[in-house]
């Protein structure tokens, strides 16, 4: 089933002509209303009337997150706040969380498109969708229920945690489809089993998982705990959040872009220089329809590739594989996107502790462990027979990490001088996980 016939199967001819005047006007917005635009094309020394065809994009800078960061609030916003009706964020501490804004016409289409995967994962106004993605600054939650009201499903709003909560309702309201991360998936079917429940007898036949990496071994399993069909969402709060791309019930191999609403190239991640498709490469995202926070270039870190051939299911998009990995160290724990300099930034706020520090990401059954290690400084370890001293700071940490960024780790506090130090690039994490 498709939601929008007319767009989801244009012939990529007209595809292509709609991209370039989408294209042509998201540029020359962006150039006079967005001063970092403004200059950032002066700089590279192009104009919006270079645009001649999709091809003379490759001259025009990236933007990075560094960008968004240097411009934290509202800094790339190219319309007064006045015509924004949504605020969503990234975890993080102030200036390294990343804003996204949206119109009243970005929420229409960011519905729109989510309805649209909705529909491509064989969703209808029949269904009941528990929604247990975060609702919040997190884009998950809001994102999927107004694509749920789209299509004119049911939508619970669960948001995420409570998880005796969520089997209860899972038991008690019968939805059909579930939104959640892979492995919260994972977690509530481990929860329940564990509280007696036939998770396999629920109402649910249809699973819609992302907003972290995961494997096919993971779908196997999801698929087999929950009796459910499992498929694949993308998306990123900087391009919109859920719904930029989503597999097909019909095929199920890679995710059909929305590219009448988002132009993607891959590109090698230390040149910059674009890629022929099927190459494995760094996604990067112009969008072509954002009023509110246009992006032009914008590089995603993921690594992945993509698909030009035609798909059984009639849709012309191209499709991405699996995100593989990322060409910068952001952890996903939990759900929650995580940096390493925004551990330390929380950790060097903290006095006594160096920032000298490693950290252990792990997978215990279904949930991502992380487990801080942290030098002390030589002075707190001189002073540091006393106990309640040392707790007292493993506490301060934990607190600041669940308050800055919302995520829960271990702390362990080691001597001055044992964590190895680097020789050259640091091994700042090790990342046990086996997806
Ligand atoms: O995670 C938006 C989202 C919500 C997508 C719900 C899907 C479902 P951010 O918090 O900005 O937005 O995180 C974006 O998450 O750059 C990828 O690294 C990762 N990611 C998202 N979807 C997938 C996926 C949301 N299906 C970052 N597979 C992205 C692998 C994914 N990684």
């Amino acid at each position: 089933m498709i939601y929008n016939e007319e767009f989801e199967t244009l012939p990529r001819e007209a595809l292509g002509a709609l991209q370039l005047k989408r294209l042509q006007q998201v540029v020359s917005r962006v150039h006079s209303n967005v001063d970092f635009y403004k200059k950032s094309f002066d700089k590279a020394g192009v104009s919006p009337a270079d645009l001649k065809t999709l091809d003379d994009l490759q001259r025009f800078p990236f933007t990075t997150k560094q960008d968004l960061r240097d411009n934290y609030p509202f800094g790339l916003f190219a319309t007064p706040m006045s015509n924004v009706v949504r605020l969503h964020a990234s975890s993080g501490t102030t200036g390294a969380s990343t804003v996204a804004g949206y119109t009243k016409r970005d929420i229409e289409i960011w519905a729109e498109l989510m309805g649209r995967c909705f529909v491509a994962a064989g969703l209808t106004k029949n269904d009941i969708i528990h929604n247990a993605y975060g609702y919040g600054l997190f884009t998950g939650g809001l994102g999927a229920h107004y694509g749920a009201e789209k299509i004119g499903a049911s939508v619970i709003p669960m948001s995420g945690g409570n998880t005796k909560r969520q089997i209860m309702i899972l038991q008690d309201f019968r939805p059909t489809a579930i939104c959640c991360t892979p492995s919260y998936a994972l977690n509530l079917a481990e929860q329940g089993r564990a509280m007696g429940v036939d998770m396999r007898a629920l109402a649910l036949r249809v699973g819609i998982f992302g907003a972290e990496p995961w494997s096919e071994k993971m779908r196997a399993e999801i698929e087999k705990a929950l009796n459910i069909t499992a498929m694949n969402i993308y998306g990123l709060s900087e391009i919109m959040g859920p719904g930029v791309a989503m597999e097909c019930s019909e095929v199920r191999e890679g995710m059909h872009i929305f590219e009448d609403h988002f132009l993607v190239e891959t590109i090698n991640p230390k040149t910059g220089e674009v890629l022929p498709p099927g190459e494995e490469g760094e996604l990067v995202f112009t969008t072509l329809t954002k009023e509110a926070v246009p992006l032009i270039r914008y590089r995603t870190r993921d690594i992945s590739r993509l698909n030009t051939a035609p798909c059984r299911c009639g849709r012309t998009y191209h499709r991405m594989g699996r995100v593989m990995g990322r060409s910068d160290d952001m952890l996903i724990i939990r759900g929650v996107n995580v940096f390493p300099s925004q551990i330390e930034a929380v950790m060097v706020g903290i006095e006594g502790l160096e920032p000298h520090y490693q950290l252990i990401v792990d997978r215990e059954g279904t949930l991502d462990t992380l487990e801080v290690q942290v030098e002390l400084t030589e002075k707190q370890f001189a002073g540091a027979d006393e106990v309640k001293v040392l707790q007292k700071l493993e506490g301060q940490l934990k607190k600041d990490m669940k308050d800055y960024l919302g995520i829960t780790a271990k702390v362990k506090l080691v001597e001055p001088n044992t964590i190895a130090r680097s020789e050259g690039k640091a091994t700042r994490v090790i990342d046990k996980r086996k997806l």
